[in-house]
């Protein structure tokens, strides 16, 4: 296996002619709800690099959302994949067993946070593993009802895109959506109203509000939370409230589950974002950065929860394929081997001060926040908070159009988020920061 050369090269315009011409069959094959961001394709990549097929080098600031934590086709991720195809692809975990699925879940139940007896199951997608843990709190409880925070991703599928709080372009036209899912304030400082910097008690009180007031704690099965809200703009609650809500479920008999399938694995430069403040959450949702980049989900949690499922009632045909399960050991193993938590840290320390420097009075850039290798700015009009989509776009345009892969996001549209993979190399990251500064400094 060859690595492309870590570097950013520009043959031709971004896209170039060859993936022009793809995308001409693209847009004649596929339905049209397929969004995308970067309209290249690509042929190969290594490490912080995407080569496409007019043979540009790409760095890449996105890893997949997230998922190539551990750098694309890292080579301890491609060896297990291969030595697990050559033996086979699948069997059923459901029909006929094999090690590698239990090896995963002893990993989970060992790096999540908290060192009391849990267990796991595995699944193929987030929204899969969200969906199962609702399942899981449900029948745990007795209760029906599941609490999300505004700003909120969770998922595409009926349950999940029903908790997932942004319609456009996630829930316009889908409903009728599943009943039984309850929204309450999440504490984004940057927009908390009145503008005044929320704190994790007055943050609390609204959600107690909800639970206790309006639902009736006794039936709620779940309140379910990002750490670190991701495709909502990376909004970081105050410290102290993640711990709360964890109290304030044990207090109500509540399962308190922490999606962190964005914030996961080293992202954040802590092995889980609920480990930075110490929070021991009863149920967590992983995937992306799981399986270094095989479709690969998992819950982990309390084993009197998890449990609480008589057999049969939790699977699916994929739920747990081998060849997943293989990545994932590869990419578990890159992690704790590597030092990918402290890289994540390192790369904070490089970029984040770089990123504050574009900050300030009368900027487009209103506020730097993430932890870790998940860092965004949100963009708005100078000299107020309202926020600026059209100047985000323009800048992850250009961006993409110097060859740095950029993502937006947020639930205005008005932020660009960095996940670059953990292993990138200094002198690559330090490039990409400087088109990311020109690209803002050519909207002042
Ligand atoms: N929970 C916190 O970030 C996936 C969505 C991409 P799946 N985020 C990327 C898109 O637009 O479809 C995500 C997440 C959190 C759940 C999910 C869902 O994970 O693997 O995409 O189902």
């Amino acid at each position: 296996m060859s690595m492309p050369t870590q570097q950013r090269i520009l043959k031709t315009a971004l896209p170039g002619p060859r993936s022009i011409e793809l995308q001409a069959n693209r847009n004649d094959a596929l339905a049209n709800g397929l969004g995308q961001t970067l309209p290249i394709f690509v042929e190969e990549a290594g490490g912080s690099i995407i080569v496409d097929v007019d043979g540009n080098h790409i760095i890449d600031m996105a890893s997949g959302i997230a998922v190539t934590s551990v750098g694309a086709s890292n080579p301890r991720v491609v060896a297990r994949i291969a030595a697990q195809a050559e033996k086979f692809t699948h069997t059923c975990f459901l029909v006929t067993q094999y090690d590698v699925f239990t090896e995963v879940a002893q990993a989970l139940n060992r790096i999540t946070p908290g060192d009391h007896a849990k267990k796991t199951a595995l699944f193929s997608t987030g929204a899969e593993a969200v969906e199962n843990a609702i399942k899981i709190a449900r029948v745990a409880t007795g209760r029906p009802a599941v609490v999300v925070l505004s700003h909120a991703y969770h998922g595409r599928s009926l349950l999940t895109m029903s908790m997932t709080a942004k319609n456009l372009p996630y829930k316009e036209g889908f409903g009728p959506f599943a009943p039984e899912v309850y929204r309450a304030p999440s504490p984004y400082p940057y927009r908390w109203a009145g503008g005044a910097e929320v704190s994790a008690e007055e943050a609390l009180a609204a959600l107690r509000e909800i639970i206790v007031t309006q639902i009736g704690a006794t039936n709620v099965a779940a309140i379910v939370m990002e750490p670190i809200q991701g495709e909502g703009g990376f909004i970081v609650p105050p410290p102290g409230y993640l711990a709360a809500v964890q109290e304030l479920a044990t207090e109500h008999g509540i399962v308190f589950v922490a999606d962190e399938i964005q914030t996961g694995l080293a992202r954040t430069g802590d092995m889980f974002a609920c480990d930075h403040e110490g929070v021991v959450p009863d149920l967590i949702t992983t995937a992306k950065a799981l399986a270094g980049g095989m479709p690969l989900a998992a819950v982990t949690g309390r084993a009197e929860i998890m449990d609480a499922v008589p057999a049969g009632g939790l699977g699916g045909t994929y739920a747990g394929n081998p060849v997943a399960c293989a990545a994932a050991l590869g990419a578990i193993e890159a992690i704790e081997e590597d030092g990918l938590v402290q890289k994540a840290r390192d790369i904070e320390a490089l970029a984040r001060p770089r990123l504050e420097a574009l900050a300030g009075d009368g900027s487009v850039v209103g506020e730097v926040r993430g932890r870790g290798a998940m860092l965004a700015m949100e963009f708005v009009r100078p000299g107020t908070t309202e926020p600026a989509p059209e100047i985000a776009k323009a800048v992850a345009a250009h961006c993409h159009a110097e060859g740095v892969l950029v993502l937006v996001c947020g639930t205005f549209g008005n932020v660009i988020r960095l996940l670059p993979p953990l292993v990138i190399e200094p002198a690559l990251l330090d490039e990409a920061l400087t088109v990311i500064e020109q690209a803002v400094e050519a909207q002042r």
